[in-house]
């Protein structure tokens, strides 16, 4: 609901040149006349006391309105610019709807008229606003909504269509403010609401640039190149990556009907989401009124929405992706569902394949021993053990899918790690074999292997030393300890493949 993209930021600029919060906007009255309903429901005045909006933080969604009239509705939104992970042992300076990203969801009713506060907390140090999409109104509220740090806005509008919409910041630099992630969605229900569900969840998808690489460790900048190029460095579910993954996986039970809300704030990608394992059994695709059944992966466009509804037949973990598939494995754009409850063999015969699929996601504590080891090696000196630790979760995701759980390799495919001569030979040869890969015939515990090692580039120097560190702890190996300085200077001295590096 966008107007034209030079209104629109003429919009912006008018009420950043003002430097104060623009005055309150009452609702048009004209408006509350005409019905744009799809569905002709009631469209009368709001009925009642004030109704205090429910706002909840991902992926948790506010209860139906339960609602069969118009209400006053009044929404606090604060906006609060706060440091987080955007992954393990990577921070980011988040701006925030709500202390987190995506922003709080808000649920209301079609025919509500709407009162916006929009705080900016007093320790922010940019103005910020907001357009909600589900507004009809130049710039979505946008005009009436730039705020100061330390001050409140207030606004009005009628919520004239039904839908599930996106609400962001668009204050200039309106794509940074969004990369950011300032974003969120506003369920606007239809007069009879949704059809009744057992779980409800809020995803949003969003793309971050940071000046640093793919899980650099640190508190990492926002690099604005990179985000007019494109060139997204996480992209994510729920403003990091593992939101969604381990502990904090989405649950359901067999036989439940879930509804998942999907947002997708950008600022630049769109996103092919799809749910591994699973088929839509209905979308509101791009969060609209018409649904398509039996979807296998639904579009969300960049400042856009969908609603997407399926019951679980089969327990297991399902996986939730950007199909767009190196955000999900090398980016971070990957969540899951877990789902208990007896088996369904006729559905599905059971043989669990994730943990060589799901890489290091799919280990629920993997994340706190690779963690643990960077701690302490920060803080000058690592042990063994946490090594060891964080050696084994990363060498799950990493190594096992050819080399196998247990090192032995497979017969005339991938060598043996596991008591391997050439392994064991020489510890800084095979940092240097994880890093560049390896091709052409090596000879292991006298077999020849002819294949290719695709380079293991994506990996920090800290997680390789572990790696390598917990195979030469394992299987009959000689157990060479290998640090992460050892391993910076291999790489220094390394002919890095084209590219690899991200
Ligand atoms: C995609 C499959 C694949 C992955 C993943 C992989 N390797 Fe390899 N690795 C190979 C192949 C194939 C060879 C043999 C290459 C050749 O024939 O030149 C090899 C060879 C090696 C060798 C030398 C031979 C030996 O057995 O001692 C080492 C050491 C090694 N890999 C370590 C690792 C480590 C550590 C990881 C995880 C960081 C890893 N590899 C991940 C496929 C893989
Ligand atoms: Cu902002």
């Amino acid at each position: 609901m966008l107007p034209s993209p030079r209104i629109f930021l003429s919009v912006v600029l008018l009420s950043a040149c003002q430097g104060e919060p623009a005055s309150p906007e009452g609702a048009d009255p004209a408006k509350s006349v005409v019905s744009k309903g799809s569905s002709g429901a009631d469209q009368g005045p709001p009925q009642g006391e004030p109704v205090r909006a429910i706002l909840t933080q991902a992926p948790a969604v506010p209860p139906p309105t339960g609602r069969n009239a118009p209400a006053k509705v009044i929404v606090e939104l604060e906006v609060r610019e706060v440091v987080k992970p955007i992954s393990e042992g990577v921070d980011y300076t988040f701006w925030t709807f709500g202390g987190d990203v995506p922003g709080s969801f808000i649920r209301i009713r079609q025919g509500d008229t709407v009162e916006f506060h929009l705080q900016n907390h007093p320790s922010s140090k940019m103005p910020h606003n907001i357009d909600l999409h589900a507004v009809t109104g130049p710039g979505g509220g946008a005009a009436s909504s730039f705020t100061a740090p330390g001050h409140e806005s207030q606004f009005t509008f009628k919520a004239l269509n039904a839908g599930l919409y996106v609400y962001h910041c668009a204050t200039a630099p309106v794509g940074m403010h969004v990369a950011n992630g300032m974003y969120g969605l506003i369920l606007v229900e239809p007069p009879e609401g949704l059809p009744p569900v057992d779980r409800e969840y809020y995803v949003m998808q969003g793309d971050f640039y940071t000046v640093g690489k793919y899980r650099e460790k640190g508190l990492q900048p926002f690099d604005m190149q990179k985000a007019i190029e494109e060139n997204a460095t996480y992209v994510v579910f729920n403003g990091a990556e593992g939101a969604l993954v381990g502990d904090k996986a989405l649950q359901a039970n067999v036989g439940e009907t879930v509804r998942l809300y999907i947002g997708n704030g950008g600022p630049n990608l769109v996103s092919s989401f799809h749910v591994i394992g699973e088929i839509f059994d209905k979308v509101y695709y791009e969060g609209g009124s018409k649904t398509q059944e039996n979807v296998q992966t639904t579009l969300v466009p960049a400042g856009g929405s969908a609603i997407v509804e399926y019951k679980v037949e089969a327990p297991g973990t399902y996986v939730l992706v950007d199909h767009s598939l190196f955000r999900a494995f090398n980016k971070g754009a990957l969540g899951m569902m877990k789902v208990d409850g007896g088996d369904a063999l006729e559905i599905y015969s059971g043989k669990e394949v994730d943990s060589v699929y799901l890489a290091d996601k799919a280990e629920p504590g993997a994340g706190q021993a690779v963690a643990q080891a960077s701690a302490e090696l920060a803080q000058g000196s690592v042990t063994l053990a946490s090594q060891v630790a964080a050696g084994q979760a990363l060498y799950a995701g990493t190594c096992s899918t050819c080399h196998q759980a247990d090192g032995k390799g497979l017969e005339g495919i991938f060598p043996p790690l596991a008591g391997s001569d050439f392994l064991n030979a020489d510890p800084l040869r095979a940092a240097g074999i994880v890093l560049t890969g390896l091709n052409g015939p090596v000879t292991v515990n006298g077999k020849e292997y002819n294949s290719v090692m695709p380079p293991m580039s994506q990996l920090n120097d800290d997680e390789v030393a572990n790696i390598l560190t917990y195979v030469y702890s394992q299987w009959g190996n000689q157990g060479h300890v290998v640090t992460a300085d050892q391993v910076a200077k291999v790489r220094a001295s390394a002919a890095m493949p084209q590219g690899a590096a991200h």
